[in-house]
């Protein structure tokens, strides 16, 4: 009896893969949010699939397990910072500027480049470079300028903006040719914690656009003690908060590493997300997520679209610290279970691997 062929997908040829990061600071000092944790995690799951990566990243920058071409310069004023009406800025000496230069020199040695700059400078360079180009858009609209050039590439080149979620892309004009991705994690990086001590956690960039002082004036009135983690991005706005409450029961660990910041996250009852402003994604969902903590958000942005309300936390009426106070005193009626299972069927990293590679055929396809 003739065996019957099995189904031949033809195997796409492991690509040779250029990642270019963002130039506001190095990879693993947290500066970089999470986007850093976004190109660590595409970075992990390709080269495990047998995709050649190499990372063209600022001076002083870490990442397990990966090739990364180490470039001088000073480094780019954060975008968030900026006016929308503002000019586009280059530092003389641009870290920014120099990487994309290395990027041109060795353009030819790789099958897509992959930018994670949400910067003018990348998106101006690619109608110039001969290897295609795919953006890794890592925030929502901010600037008119970036809204422009972003828009001129989208229509150029489609399917190459890559975006977190609806959500972020909705902040767009060309919000339908956006490419929404999720994200993902190595999950077995989280343990999976049942019972947690009493407090809750806070998990960020230390800056304006984040509202950490909403979480301290919540658990300064339910007296309920909070961790707080991540890179203090604005030493003036934290000064601030603490002379603001002085005697909220608040502790600050610093930036962690994820083995360390995941061990605290696990032991907290929930995790507070406090955003001003939209969040492409919040990787820090899924972390909690991933160890069983439940999150208690502001309905804005991508935790919106992440959390699951009454099921994986509770959404709250955005800049509200009373609604905070009352999804505190909800958080019990949260099975940490079901917490862990969605970060498990939503947010592995084989589940952001497959659309990562879907994304790239449909870029190199339209190439062809
Ligand atoms: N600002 N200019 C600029 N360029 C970036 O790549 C950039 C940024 N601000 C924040 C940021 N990237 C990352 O923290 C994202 O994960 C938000």
């Amino acid at each position: 009896m003739v065996e019957p062929r099995s189904r031949s997908t033809t195997p796409t040829a492991p690509l040779k893969l250029l990642f270019v990061s963002t130039p506001v600071g190095p990879l693993g000092t947290g500066i970089g949010g999470g986007v850093e944790l976004t190109l660590q995690n595409m970075a992990q799951i390709l080269t495990e699939r047998g995709y050649q990566v190499h990372v063209v990243a600022p001076r002083g920058s870490t990442l397990p397990n990966a090739t990364i071409i180490q470039i001088d310069g000073i480094v780019q004023t954060p975008a968030q910072t900026q006016e929308r009406t503002a000019p586009i800025l280059m530092p003389p000496d641009s870290v920014l500027a120099r990487m994309w230069d290395y990027t041109r020199q060795v353009q030819t040695n790789y099958d897509l480049i992959v930018n994670f700059a949400y910067d003018w400078l990348p998106f101006y360079l690619t109608p110039f470079l001969r290897t295609p180009v795919a953006h890794m858009v890592s925030m929502g609209s901010l600037t008119d300028a970036m809204d422009q050039i972003i828009a001129e590439v989208a229509a150029q080149a489609p399917a190459t903006i890559g975006v977190y979620t609806q959500t972020q892309a909705a902040t767009f004009a060309f919000f339908d040719q956006c490419y929404p991705l999720g994200s993902g994690l190595d999950l077995s990086l989280y343990q999976f914690c049942e019972e947690p001590g009493p407090w809750l956690c806070w998990l960020g960039r230390i800056a304006p656009e984040k509202a950490l002082e909403d979480a301290v004036a919540a658990v300064q009135a339910t007296r309920t003690p909070l961790k707080i983690l991540g890179q203090i991005q604005d030493t003036a706005y934290w000064q601030q908060i603490q002379q603001d409450y002085p005697d909220a029961p608040i502790e600050y660990l610093g930036f962690l590493p994820t083995k360390q910041m995941q061990q605290v996250v696990g032991q907290c009852r929930a995790l507070l997300i406090t955003s001003r402003w939209v969040e492409a994604f919040g990787n820090v969902v899924i972390e909690a997520l991933a160890c069983g903590t439940p999150v208690i958000a502001y309905r804005r942005g991508g935790p919106a679209e992440i959390v699951r309300e009454g099921k994986s936390g509770w959404l709250v009426e955005p800049d509200s610290v009373s609604g905070l106070i009352t999804a505190i005193g909800s958080i019990d009626e949260i099975d940490r279970v079901a917490c862990r299972q969605q970060a498990e069927s939503e947010y592995s990293l084989s589940a952001l691997g497959d659309r990562v590679e879907q994304w790239f055929r449909e870029i190199l396809c339209t190439r062809l």
